[in-house]
């Protein structure tokens, strides 16, 4: 089922959510993620200045928009429309929805993410395009991160959103038959792309495994 929104255009199949600690760098993360044929990128980084990710997120729109990935910013709201980002991502203890949709405007996607099952309770679906929901596995990438919910887990949420919804969380090309069969949107992932020894092929492996779940 999908919301009567116009605004999802975006491709999530393959969506990669950027590590400041990427083995190569951010830059060249996402530079290699595009050859390899990566759908969306997410810019997260918690400890930038606003200066300093408004620049980065500049840059890698630069690299993103003649490809026509989307850049999708975490977080920073206030910041979408300098970077003249594609997206806005928030999480449950961010902006809530409302107050994102409001700042965005209704031009620009915007994601949510989704712990629970009783997370999707308190969900404005007439703001909320996408969800990003996890973590399917423990994660070092976010140590902060809720229980995890396990691929049944992500499936039950999934089929009750409203909404396209991609898995996050410990995820590798061998879960891309599992999300897609539970109805999943796509597979975020941080690390099996910005770790990967090459990123390129680890980008290009998940982009062929999703297409061929
Ligand atoms: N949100 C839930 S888990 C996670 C985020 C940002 C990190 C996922 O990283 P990885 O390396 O793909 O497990
Ligand atoms: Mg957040």
């Amino acid at each position: 089922m999908s919301t009567d929104n116009a605004r999802l255009s975006v491709d999530l199949g393959v969506y990669l959510v950027t590590d400041p600690d990427a083995r190569i760098g951010v830059v060249e993360t996402v530079e290699a993620a595009v050859r390899g044929g990566v759908t969306a990128v997410q810019l997260r980084d918690k400890a930038l200045s606003d200066a300093d990710f408004i620049a980065l997120g500049l840059r890698l729109h630069a690299i993103l928009r003649p490809r026509r990935v989307p850049l999708i910013v975490n977080d920073r709201a206030h910041l979408v429309a300098d970077i003249g980002a594609d997206g806005l991502h928030v999480g449950q203890s961010d902006l809530d929805v409302a107050a994102a949709r409001a700042a965005i405007g209704r031009q620009v996607v915007l994601g949510l993410s989704i712990e629970t099952a009783g997370q999707l309770q308190a969900v404005d679906w007439n703001a909320v395009d996408y969800l990003g929901i996890g973590p399917v596995r423990a994660t070092a990438t976010k140590p902060d991160h809720a229980a995890p919910i396990g691929i049944d887990g992500f499936a039950d949420i999934c089929r009750a959103a409203p909404c396209p919804s991609v898995a996050i969380g410990g995820l590798t090309v061998a879960d891309a038959p599992a999300v897609k069969a539970a109805g999943g949107a796509g597979l975020a992932v941080v690390s099996a792309i910005c770790q990967a020894g090459d990123p390129v092929a680890a980008t290009r492996a998940l982009a062929t495994a999703w297409r061929t779940a």
